[in-house]
């Protein structure tokens, strides 16, 4: 059978990517419905040689609809949203809305496709950097368990959508004519800098985003004491987010077991050629479907039971866009749509 679907926050980053990746996979469609807010009404998209024209959202957009992709923030996920999946659509949200919900799955393929069958008309997508590091360190988890993680994430600009990218390019452009750096989207400069803060920090000293990794990867791993100390930094990179991630294991495990582990895990990329100097960077990830992984080794601490990995993932695609597309096709494999 073919599927209608809708993407609500069609005119975003994510929202764009999902309907790039729909085009390029073979997910049966039936319809495409382009939402999004008032401002970007009438926007025109053009879809398997089709001109869409993105329609203004409004509680009855989803009527009829079996499948919706949400691709916008949290309160606009929270606002309609509900509608969708009143409407009897599956819904698959990208947002931070309903992540942590008991009864919303939050899942990877990959990892816990299993759990997509619990759905009750909800399914929410993991944050980019939750789904990155765990495409690494899942295959691993898998051989030795898993019980803390020590993360620092360098995140790209995409993940603050188009205007995170126009603010970087715009600052680059601007440094080149040795004028002020426009800033509106992030706290400070970007072009040439670091910003070790995305979202907001709480009395713990933790910002929002270092929380969602340990809070997320305990859903979908099933380790309700897996433990993730994360330092999450923007830095000037376009698309692909990298993240340096040291593992704690129960059991023992060698560079060479993870690295046979890794080579044979869907999804995921081994680039670890020390001596050809071969290893993910982000400049390369960029518009790939896959995680790359590398610099595998002992970590310093424990020379049996911990490992250290440096990876990187194209943010808009694996990261949001694709995984939210591989939950749909999973869910139809499943029987769950
Ligand atoms: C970011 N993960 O990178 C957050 C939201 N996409 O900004």
């Amino acid at each position: 059978r073919a599927y209608h679907i809708a993407i609500l926050g069609a005119s975003g980053a994510v929202g764009k990517e999902i309907c790039q990746i729909l085009e390029e996979r073979d997910l049966p469609i039936a319809s495409l419905k382009l939402l999004a807010s008032k401002r970007s009404a009438g926007e025109k998209i053009l879809f398997r040689d089709e001109v869409i024209v993105i329609e203004e959202v409004n509680a009855h957009s989803f009527q009829g609809m079996d499948l919706v992709f949400g691709a916008v923030d949290e309160k606009t996920a929270k606002r309609f949203l509900p509608y969708a999946i009143s409407a009897g659509a599956l819904v698959i949200d990208n947002s931070s809305a309903y992540r942590l919900k008991p009864q919303v799955p939050l899942v990877i393929p990959q990892i816990n496709r299993e759990d997509i069958k619990k759905h009750q008309g909800l399914i929410a997508n993991p944050n980019c950097t939750t789904i990155i590091a765990l495409m690494a360190a899942a295959p691993l988890h898998r051989l030795a368990k898993i019980k803390s993680m020590v993360v620092s994430t360098y995140q790209a600009v995409s993940g603050a959508g188009h205007a995170g990218m126009e603010e970087l390019k715009k600052q680059m452009q601007a440094e080149l004519r040795g004028e002020a750096l426009p800033i509106q989207v992030f706290p400070y400069p970007i072009a040439y800098n670091l910003i070790p803060q995305i979202g907001d920090f709480d009395e713990s000293g933790y910002s929002s985003e270092e929380w969602k990794l340990q809070r997320e990867g305990r859903k979908i791993l099933h380790e309700p004491n897996l433990c993730v100390t994360c330092t999450c930094v923007r830095l000037p990179i376009m698309r692909a987010h990298s993240e340096a991630i040291t593992l704690f294991f129960e059991d023992a495990i060698s560079v060479e077991a993870a690295k046979a582990a890794l080579k044979e895990s869907e999804g995921v990329i081994l680039l670890d050629e020390k001596e050809q100097a071969v290893y993910p960077m982000p400049l390369f990830a960029s518009g790939k479907d896959d995680i790359y992984v590398g610099r595998v080794r002992a970590s310093m601490h424990d020379q049996t039971h911990s490992l250290t990995l440096w990876c990187c993932g194209d943010q808009l695609r694996k990261g949001a866009a694709l995984n939210a597309v591989q939950i749909a096709e999973a869910a139809i494999e499943l029987g769950a749509l």
